[in-house]
């Protein structure tokens, strides 16, 4: 199947991606502050429990999976790529390696992980791989982000963007401006701006088909020390106002991060986006914002799983309803 092909099934109306790809560190810390031990098999548990929600798939058109859950089976046995397509949902693939401090830019860091991506890639397409992901992070404060930075950043998640492809696997281009930090919502906007023109000069540069890439951007919000608020239509205008500035027509769909925001805003600050017209299909990649609830209510006991998915599919339901209109379900939410 084509790039443009898979990247139109990843952003299909009505449908998100789950975010499921936390490294071991994160995964293990999230579970250890869930009361749950950070095992290897707690975690192939939790991401079983996510993935065999029922219904998943119609509110979901693909998970994106960490090396090491790609390489794990479901307690019946299935690899899970196999079992993520037997239940028709696309398998993505993190491939980056971790963001590392970049030199001459103190605070600043840069993602890497390209050394063998042409020999990792052909292995996890092989295995099922359809898309991939390489989050890029950015952050914001005194001078910050660098163009040091920012290109950097830039020119590594294009020669990432450019492997995928020849891989024939989609990849999805994640820049994330942190919302960490004391700084307005008018300087996220400035370094959200700034980060794209830099992403999408690099993604031409590199040869990048632009209609079998999918952008996964930060909304536009306050920092989160800032003290400013800006309510759903307030963070809509924004994020759109900025895209448009920024993001190229053919980019095949944009699919945004929660990045830290409380559940229920990131689905509200969705829901606000359909009220303006834009050239591309707008869903959610959401990690926390889908699986927060989750988490907390499966709580690592067997006989919760059905509960840890309730709280999925309701988170589901809810961002699947931002994109069309329905009811968000809010009064569910753990
Ligand atoms: C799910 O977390 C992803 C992997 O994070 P680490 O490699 O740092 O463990 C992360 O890239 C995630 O996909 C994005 O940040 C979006 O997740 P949120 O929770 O911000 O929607």
């Amino acid at each position: 199947m084509s790039v443009q092909a898979t990247a139109t099934e990843m952003v299909a109306p009505g449908k998100g991606i789950l975010a499921a790809d936390e490294s071991i560190a994160t995964m293990s810390a999230r579970l250890e502050k869930a009361g749950i031990a950070p095992t290897e098999d707690n975690r192939r548990a939790y991401r079983e429990m996510l993935v065999t929600t029922p219904g998943l798939a119609e509110g979901i058109s693909g998970v994106i999976l960490c090396d090491e859950t790609f390489h794990q089976s479901t307690s019946d046995g299935r690899p899970f790529p196999v079992a993520l397509a037997d239940t028709g949902l696309l398998t993505g693939i993190k491939v980056d390696t971790g963001a590392e401090p970049l030199a001459g830019a103190p605070g600043e860091k840069v993602t890497e992980g390209l050394d063998g991506l042409r020999e990792r890639l052909a292995e996890y397409a092989s295995l099922g791989a359809r898309f991939a992901k390489w989050r890029a992070v950015i952050v914001i404060g005194e001078g910050r982000p660098t163009s040091r930075a920012r290109r950097a950043n830039a020119h590594a998640l294009a020669r990432y963007a450019a492997l995928c492809q020849e891989a024939a696997v989609v990849p999805i281009v994640e820049p994330e401006v942190l919302m960490e930090g004391e700084h307005s919502m008018a300087a996220c906007a400035a370094a959200t701006t700034a980060t794209l023109l830099d992403v999408f000069a690099e993604l031409r540069e590199a040869g990048v088909a632009l209609d079998g890439a999918v952008l996964k951007p930060n909304m536009v919000v306050p920092g989160k020390s800032s003290g400013e608020r800006a309510d759903p239509e307030q963070v809509a205008k924004a994020t759109v106002g900025t895209l448009r500035g920024a993001v190229p027509a053919e980019v095949a769909g944009i699919a945004f991060l929660s990045g830290g925001q409380p559940v229920i805003q990131a689905t509200e600050n969705l829901a606000a986006m359909r009220d303006f017209e834009v050239p591309w299909p707008l869903t959610f990649s959401f990690g926390r914002a889908l699986v927060d609830p989750a988490l907390a209510a499966w709580q690592g006991r067997p006989e919760r799983v059905e509960a840890g998915q309730d709280a999925l599919a309701d988170r589901v339901r809810g961002n699947a309803a931002a994109l069309t209109g329905g009811d968000m379900v809010r009064d569910h939410v753990a």
